[in-house]
C-alpha cells in the first residue's frame, strides 16, 4: 500500500527529493534543439518562477494557474513552479481555441496563466474576466523568463497537504462540455509509484519521449512525472508525430517511449531505416492497441509493446501487463495497487467471467469531476466506471471489448467495433480502420467501416470486396463490414482519440 506523509508537495518531491538522491548535475530535461537542462538548472529556473508567481503575479496557494504551450522544459518548469507554489495547475492543450479555453477558465475558476507566447493569441480572444496571462519565450519586458531572470534562485516550496488539489485536467471529450478532474499531490506521485515502477521500473539511466502533450495526462505522466521520480531524463519535443519520433529515438537514446496505437502503425513504414536499438519500453495508450499492430511492431523491432489503459479521471494508467508477460489483443491484469472488475451495467455487481460487462476500477487515485453531476454516473459504489466494456478471463487478464457505447446491434448479434478494426488492421494496405453502426432500416444497424489505405492501394468497390474477403478470413460473416468508406485521415480530438460520433453521421 502507498502511504504519504500529510504534508507533501509533489513538486518538491519530483524536484528537491530527487536532487537530494541522485544529485543535480545529470540530465532532466533535453529539447529537439540540443539544448540539456540538469536538474540543478531545472530547479533554478523552477524556483525563480515560484517567486515570479508569489511575488509579482500575486498567486496564493489553491489559486489556478492556467498553463498552455507546445511541450517543452519551459513549459514543463512552469507546471513544477505552480506545485513548488502550492498553486493548482490547471492544463490545456495547445491547440484548444478561445472558446473551449473560456468554458475551461470559466469551470476550473482560473485566475492566471502561464502562456507560451506563441499560444497567447486564442487565450487573449476567450477574453476570460479577471484572468492575468504572463506570456514566456517572448522579448518583453514583462515576459516570464525576463521576471523570473531577476528573482531569487531558491523557492522553498509551499507546505500542502498530501491531499490538496495539485492539479485540475479536462477530459478531452469525445462530446459534450468538458470535465475538469481535481487530482490531489499525492495523486501525481501515485501514479508514479504505481504503473512507473512497479510496470516501468525506470532506472537513472533512461531518458523518456513520446508524442502526448503536457496538457493530456498521458504525456505529463509520461514525459515529466515518472522521469523525474526515477531521476532519469525526458526528452520534450515541440513536434513529436512518428516522422520526428524515429530519428530522435536514434539520435538521443530514448529508451523509453510513450505513444499511442496509430503512431506505432505509421512508424513501422519507417522503422527499419533508424536504429531504435536503444528502446527498452514501448508504452501504447490513449486507445486500445490492435493485436495486429502489437505483432506487425514486435516482427519489425523485436520490442513487445506495453499496451495500458488509462483514464485523465484517474490520472495515468490502471490496467497494463509487465514487459515479461505480454499477450497481444489483451490489455493486461491491473497495476499493483489498482483493482479492477467487469461489471453489469444495471446492478452494478460483477458478471461472470468470460462475460461481458463494464469496466470497474479503484485504487489510490479516484475521479473527482469539479462541480459536475456527471460524478455519480462515473463513481458508483466506490468504483470508477470508466465507461469501457471489457471481459475478465477466467485468469484475471482483462480484455478490451468496446467503449460501452459502441457496441454495434446487427439483425440481433452484437458486434465489437474493435474486432472488426483488428481484421481491418492485419490487411497490408489498410494504415488506419474505425468501425462503428449505421443505421438501416432491415437490420437496425449495419457493421460501417472507415478505413485510410496506404498509398496507391485500391480506395474503389473492388478494394472493398477484397478488404471483406479479407475479414471474412478472420471472423465471422456477420461481423464482416456491408459499408466500406474510404478516406484520408480519420477524425480525432487533439489528445488523438479517435471520434466516432463524427464517423456515425457519415455515409
Ligand atoms: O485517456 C487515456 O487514454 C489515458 C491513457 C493513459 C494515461 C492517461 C490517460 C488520460
Amino acid at each position: 500500500e502507498l502511504r504519504y506523509p500529510e504534508r507533501l508537495n509533489c513538486g518538491a518531491e519530483l524536484l528537491d527529493a530527487t536532487i537530494d538522491r541522485y544529485g543535480g548535475g545529470r540530465a532532466a530535461f533535453r529539447d529537439g534543439t540540443g539544448a540539456v537542462w540538469t536538474y540543478g538548472e531545472l530547479r533554478e529556473r523552477v524556483d525563480r518562477i515560484a517567486h515570479v508567481l508569489t511575488g509579482e503575479l500575486g498567486v496564493v496557494p489553491g489559486n489556478r494557474v492556467l498553463l498552455r504551450g507546445p511541450t517543452t522544459p519551459w513549459l514543463a518548469a512552469c507546471w513544477l513552479a505552480v506545485m513548488k507554489a502550492g498553486a493548482v495547475a490547471v492544463t490545456v492543450l495547445a491547440q484548444q481555441r478561445a472558446r473551449e479555453l473560456a468554458v475551461m477558465c470559466d469551470i476550473a475558476q482560473v485566475t492566471h496563466a502561464l502562456c507560451d507566447i506563441r499560444s497567447v493569441d486564442d487565450l487573449v480572444k476567450a477574453e476570460v474576466p479577471g484572468l492575468r496571462v504572463t506570456a514566456f519565450g517572448g522579448d518583453g519586458p514583462d515576459d516570464l523568463l525576463r521576471l523570473a531572470e531577476g528573482s531569487p534562485a531558491v523557492f522553498r516550496a509551499v507546505e500542502t497537504a498530501a491531499d490538496d488539489v495539485a492539479l485540475i485536467a479536462f477530459t478531452s471529450g469525445t462530446t459534450g462540455r468538458p470535465k475538469g478532474c481535481m487530482h490531489f499531490h499525492r495523486d501525481v506521485l501515485a501514479v508514479a509509484d504505481t504503473f512507473s515502477a512497479r510496470v516501468l521500473r525506470p532506472s537513472p539511466d533512461d531518458v523518456f519521449a513520446g508524442s502526448p502533450p503536457l496538457g493530456f495526462t498521458f504525456g505529463l505522466g509520461g514525459l515529466v512525472v515518472f522521469p523525474l521520480r526515477a531521476g532519469a531524463s525526458a526528452l520534450l519535443l515541440e513536434q513529436a508525430g512518428p516522422g520526428q519520433l524515429l530519428p530522435a529515438i536514434a539520435e538521443h537514446r530514448v529508451s523509453v517511449l510513450f505513444t499511442a496505437p496509430t503512431a506505432y502503425r505509421l512508424m513501422l513504414d519507417g522503422v527499419d531505416g533508424h536504429d531504435v536499438s536503444s528502446l527498452r519500453r514501448c508504452v501504447s495508450a490513449g486507445e486500445n492497441l490492435p493485436a495486429a499492430t502489437w505483432r506487425a511492431w514486435q516482427e519489425r523491432t523485436g520490442l513487445r509493446i506495453i499496451n495500458g489503459i488509462g483514464a485523465t479521471e484517474l490520472l495515468h494508467i490502471f490496467i497494463s501487463a509487465a514487459d515479461g508477460d505480454i499477450r497481444p489483443g489483451t490489455t493486461g491484469v491491473p497495476v499493483p495497487g489498482w483493482e479492477a472488475r467487469v461489471v453489469d451495467g444495471d446492478s452494478g455487481e460483477p458478471v461472470p467471467d468470460g462475460e461481458p460487462g463494464l469496466l470497474a476500477v479503484r485504487g489510490p487515485v479516484g475521479c473527482r469531476y469539479l462541480s459536475d453531476p456527471r460524478q455519480g454516473v462515473y463513481v458508483r459504489d466506490g468504483w470508477n466506471l470508466t465507461g469501457d466494456t471489457y471481459v475478465r478471463e477466467p485468469d484475471g487478464w482483462f480484455r478490451y471489448v468496446a467503449r460501452a457505447d459502441d457496441m454495434i446491434i446487427s439483425a440481433g448479434y452484437n458486434i465489437a467495433g474493435p474486432e472488426v478494426e483488428d481484421a481491418l488492421l492485419a490487411h497490408p494496405d489498410v494504415v488506419e480502420a474505425a468501425v462503428v453502426g449505421r443505421a438501416d432500416e432491415l437490420r437496425g444497424q449495419i457493421v460501417a467501416a472507415y478505413v485510410v489505405p496506404r498509398d496507391g492501394a485500391a480506395r474503389d468497390e473492388a478494394g472493398a470486396e477484397a478488404l471483406r474477403e479479407f475479414v471474412k478470413t478472420r471472423l465471422v460473416p456477420y461481423k464482416c463490414p456491408r459499408a466500406i468508406v474510404f478516406m484520408d485521415a480519420l477524425p480525432r480530438t487533439p489528445t488523438g482519440k479517435l471520434q466516432r460520433f463524427r464517423l456515425r453521421g457519415l455515409e
